[in-house]
């Protein structure tokens, strides 16, 4: 149409997530769909390098203003191999990939997908029942040789809400509980919405905050005594509270951890309907008044909110890029704790997220750009 701006050049489009401005309008879901599949399976198959080409490939198509109509309009884009420029032809000409399709209908891909889904289970659990030949949650939960943990046993208890998503309202509304809690105990601390809601989506899979304190040291005992304090008002439905293994004098980590070291809780709440402005839209005939949302906080100390904020907000692939970037680009290392130079052997400090682009020499990307 006559709205929309014309593609930019494709050799403009940078390699790193970081520096490509990705909204969460996504004008070429068809094919990041069924992108994001391929890399799934390559992930249940432990091909981390396919799967990371895969992601970096619908991560481009997401940051394009315009939807891809001819395979040509791809050309001279980064990080779209043969493969995935093969896939992206046979959705143009038959609105569908015939591989996707194929993984969509295998066993093992439905089965890991299935396990995978449930709170506490992760790829590893999920391929040692389907190798058990365990297929079903039925199935999982009548065999006598496997034990779940406490988190899977939540997760599998609340399974039917925790897999639907949250929507911003709900969000709103725990920030709302949270903040309240927050307050009482330390009525000088901060609270941030932080993941995916905080880039502008709609809907997630769990809400995440950060909160931090002024007074140094103060921020390790806030997540206890929050939990406590949901505890005793009957909302807290499951709590896995880790204490800080955050050391100051720890170089950033080389490799893209999954988890940072401050002190963090993993919970699921009880989100009563009335909290929310919108309402709860439980499935039809379910007339329960409240769900059960998961919720993660985060706490670090005051002088590394900006890294962990800027972490925590996401997404994972700009996360991925920004720490290759700050590597491969400016010698430095960068995670969810601080930011090294080094060939000066220093530490760059930022209380802001705004100077940490800046330490690394990229234009500042609003949360809202940030859904590579
Ligand atoms: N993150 C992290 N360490 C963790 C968990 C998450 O650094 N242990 C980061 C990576 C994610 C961000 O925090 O980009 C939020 O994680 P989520 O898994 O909640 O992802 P999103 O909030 O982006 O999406 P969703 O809507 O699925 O919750
Ligand atoms: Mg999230």
């Amino acid at each position: 149409g006559c709205s929309t701006p014309p593609p930019a050049p494709a050799s403009s489009i940078s390699q790193y997530a970081c520096q490509r401005r990705t909204t969460t309008e996504n004008r070429n879901r068809i094919f990041t769909d069924a992108l994001e599949v391929l890399a799934e399976s390559c992930e249940f198959n432990e091909m981390e390098g396919r799967c990371l080409a895969f992601r970096r490939a619908a991560s481009v198509l997401k940051s394009l203003p315009a939807a891809v109509q001819r395979l040509e309009a791809t050309r001279g884009l980064p990080c779209l191999g043969e493969h995935t420029r093969a896939v992206i032809e046979e959705i143009l000409q038959c609105g569908h990939s015939f591989e996707v399709r194929k993984i969509l209908s295998d066993e093992r891909y439905q089965t890991l997908k299935l396990f995978t889904s449930v709170f506490g289970v992760g790829p590893k659990t999920a391929e040692k029942w389907y190798r058990r030949g365990l297929r079903s949650f039925s199935d999982v939960l009548a065999e006598p040789g496997v034990r779940l943990n406490r988190m899977q046993q939540s997760g599998f208890l609340h399974y039917g809400d925790i897999s639907r998503a949250v929507s911003k309202a709900e969000a709103r509304a725990l920030g709302n509980i949270i903040d309240e809690a927050v307050r009482a105990i330390t009525p000088d601390a901060q609270l941030a919405l932080t993941g995916g809601f905080r880039r502008g989506k709609e809907f997630g899979h769990d809400v995440d905050f950060i909160v931090t304190t002024p007074e140094q040291g103060r921020e390790e005992t806030i997540l206890p005594q929050i939990i406590q304090r949901m505890k005793k008002q009957g909302i807290l439905l499951y709590s896995d509270y880790q204490a800080s293994t955050f050391d100051v004098s720890k170089l950033p980590s080389h490799r893209f951890e999954a988890m940072d070291h401050f002190a963090k809780c993993f919970l699921i709440l009880r989100l009563e309907g009335n909290q929310v402005d919108a309402g709860l839209n439980n499935a039809e005939g379910d007339s329960r008044s409240w769900r059960a949302v998961r919720v993660d906080l985060v706490a670090p100390p005051m002088d590394r909110y900006a890294f962990a904020l800027l972490g925590w907000t996401g997404s994972r692939q700009f996360e991925r890029d920004l720490r290759r970037f700050a590597r491969m680009e400016r010698q430095m290392l960068l995670d969810n704790h601080a930011l090294y130079h080094k060939t000066k052997k220093e530490f760059l400090a930022a209380t802001t997220e705004k100077d940490i682009f800046a330490h690394l020499g990229l234009e500042y990307m609003e949360p809202w750009q940030r859904n590579a």
